[in-house]
């Protein structure tokens, strides 16, 4: 449900929605449909499928429920992701001007079916927050999540788990922190000691894209249907530490708010700038 109140600054966003930039402040998330295209989406897979050592069509060769690609696809066709509508989003969320577009993808966590059946149930273990900087409230290393999917994901289909609203737990616990904030792995303790809730499947189609929060929680899940899960994980850096002392309301980015407004619902102090190392 989205929350009514307070009205939302006076942003003129390119292409999201009023009621899709609430959502994310209230939930962490939007999902871009027909972010690039789906024929692209196919190119792009078929040279993934060529840097792996399963044959696509051999399933006698998918011996393992995941398989990480670590390298990046950089360069062409890659960068044809990174469509009009959305940079527009990720201005919308980041602020434009306050990123430079990525010519590269981002890992590929691939998930094999035929090691879990149905019914698909959430991960009880691997959640976590993306990154392994110094996390802050501020820190510019992972601005956004962006889940880019490039096969069919149905449900059951081993869509990354994720827990919506997540990015408010993790906004008390780093404001606790204090500026200085924590390192990933302590960061990723803290958290842990709480349930994760509001749990969905990134379920989608080539070509669709989850922007979230870059505090979101989310895990990996077992694939329970027929096709292999392709997604690339790709993180959006900001160029410079967000700013959450802005003078006036219309200047914040659309994350830099959704963490004023988290620290304002759950009461934790914001330290001053002077202290803060991002
Ligand atoms: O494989 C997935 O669905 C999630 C992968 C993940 O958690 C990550 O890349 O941080």
């Amino acid at each position: 449900m989205l929350s009514k109140n307070p009205p939302l600054p006076d942003w003129d966003p390119k292409v999201l929605t009023q009621d899709e930039i609430r959502q994310f402040i209230d939930w962490g998330y939007v999902l871009i449909r027909g972010a690039f295209p789906a024929d692209l989406a196919e190119e792009i897979v078929d040279i993934v499928w060529s840097r792996i050592e399963p044959d696509r069509c051999d399933r006698s060769t998918w011996t393992a429920n995941r398989i990480g690609l670590n390298q990046f696809v950089e360069g062409a066709p890659f960068t044809r992701v990174y469509t009009e509508q959305l940079r527009g989003a990720v201005d919308d969320l980041l602020g434009a001007g306050r990123w430079t577009c990525p010519n590269r993808s981002g890992w590929w966590p691939l998930t094999f079916p035929g090691f879990a059946e149905k019914p698909w149930f959430p991960p009880e273990l691997g959640w976590h927050v993306d990154g392994f900087h110094q996390h802050t409230l501020t820190a510019p290393d992972e601005g956004l999540l962006g889940l880019m999917i490039f096969s069919e994901i149905g449900e059951g289909d081993g869509g990354t788990a994720v827990s919506l609203g997540s990015h408010k737990l993790v906004t008390r616990i780093l404001a606790e922190a204090g500026p200085l904030g924590l390192p990933s792995q302590e960061a990723g303790k803290l958290i842990n000691q709480h349930r994760p809730e509001n749990i969905i499947e990134a379920t989608g189609s080539p070509g669709d894209v989850y922007l979230c929060h870059p505090f979101m929680r989310h895990s990996a899940s077992m694939n329970t249907g027929n096709n292999v899960r392709i997604i690339t994980n790709k993180c959006f850096p900001l160029d410079e530490p967000m700013n959450l002392w802005r003078d006036r309301p219309e200047d914040f980015s659309t994350v830099e708010y959704s963490i004023v407004a988290a620290l304002r619902e759950c009461g934790s102090p914001l330290w001053h700038p002077d202290e803060a190392v991002a």
